[in-house]
């Protein structure tokens, strides 16, 4: 059964480009709540840990350089159906190919520079939450 929480984080590129401010308003617009939310940069071996399931993937080294390079905003956010409807939120990984009107398609710069991440599953949601954010910082 889906849960209602997701997590996200708006990428260095788009913090870079001052786009904190669009994302989360078109985040809310969507009619999710944020729950948590930190800012904050990630060492090169947090980064690796994150996306340590891509480890094998050939763009795992650009990856985690890209996610090391700047802050990031991090979040958990709460709608009925979140991961599924945030990923429709956030449109294709590659934003040539995602929707008008997402996220990506209107703040991402490249397929590695993607502006937000969105979770893909439940599963990952948690395990993504856990990674920033302890019981004391979630609401
Ligand atoms: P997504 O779930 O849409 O974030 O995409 P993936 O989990 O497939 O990939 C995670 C991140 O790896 C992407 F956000 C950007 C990066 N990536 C690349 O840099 N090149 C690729 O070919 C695929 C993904």
């Amino acid at each position: 059964m889906a849960t209602n929480r997701t997590f996200t984080m708006v990428k260095p590129d788009a913090v870079e480009s001052n786009y904190i401010g669009g994302i989360l308003k078109m985040i809310n617009d969507a009619g999710f709540k944020v729950v948590a939310l930190k800012f904050t940069r990630l060492t090169e071996a947090q980064a690796g840990a994150f996306y340590e399931v891509h480890k094998e993937r050939p763009f795992y080294g650009e990856l985690v350089g890209y996610m090391s390079s700047g802050p990031i905003v991090a979040a958990i956010l709460e709608k009925d159906n979140a991961v599924e409807d945030f990923r429709k939120l956030i449109g294709a990984t590659n934003p040539a190919n995602a929707d008008e009107g997402t996220i990506r398609k209107i703040y991402a710069k490249s397929i590695a520079a993607n502006a937000v991440h969105g979770s893909d599953s439940d599963d990952n949601a948690a395990i993504e939450g856990n990674f920033f954010f302890s019981n004391l910082e979630r609401f």
